[in-house]
């Protein structure tokens, strides 16, 4: 099954918007294999954003992802990534369209509540940064006859 790594921002964490945030994913007929409550240290937050590190907005981002702490996760199903990827909604809130998390969460790209893995590959990469294989739950969902056919 496809995987993916979501991560609720420090911002969405103090406006109590995770029990919100996954009740959507559930809700889809997604499933959470993975989860932890934690403030993310330096190195894993340069691992995560390698791909930012060099652009002028990163020390913002650093200090924001490491204010506090994030939920990260990892979910299951067919196609997670492009299904999460439209849930969350584009990078600035302002673009993102009602209905996503960022368009009903959220008013800044600084401020966008929520990260997901933007491909299969990157899916791959920021789970692996951020959790042991072990910590990943195999188990069914009692309702996946009625979710996939
Ligand atoms: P994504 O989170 O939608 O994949 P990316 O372009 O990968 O967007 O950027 C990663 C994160 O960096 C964004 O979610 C946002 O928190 C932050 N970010 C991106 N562009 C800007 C910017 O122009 N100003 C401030 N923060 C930004
Ligand atoms: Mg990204």
């Amino acid at each position: 099954m496809d995987r993916t790594f979501l991560m609720v921002k420090p911002d969405g964490v103090q406006r109590s918007l995770v029990g919100d945030i996954i009740a959507r994913f559930e809700k889809k007929g997604l499933k959470m294999v993975a989860g932890r409550f934690e403030r993310l240290p330096e190195e894993r937050v340069m691992q995560h954003y390698a791909e930012h590190v060099a652009k002028p907005f990163f020390p913002g981002l650093k200090a924001y992802i490491m204010s506090g702490p994030c939920f990260l996760m990892v979910w299951e199903g067919k196609d997670v990534v492009a299904i999460t990827r439209a849930m969350i909604g584009a990078t600035n809130p302002r673009e993102a369209a009602p209905g996503t998390i960022r368009g009903d969460f959220a008013l800044e790209i600084g401020m966008n509540v929520i990260h997901g893995s933007d491909s299969d590959a990157t899916a791959e990469r920021e789970i692996a940064i951020h959790f042991q294989p072990d910590e990943l739950a195999e188990y069914r969902r009692i309702d996946e006859p009625f979710l996939y056919e």
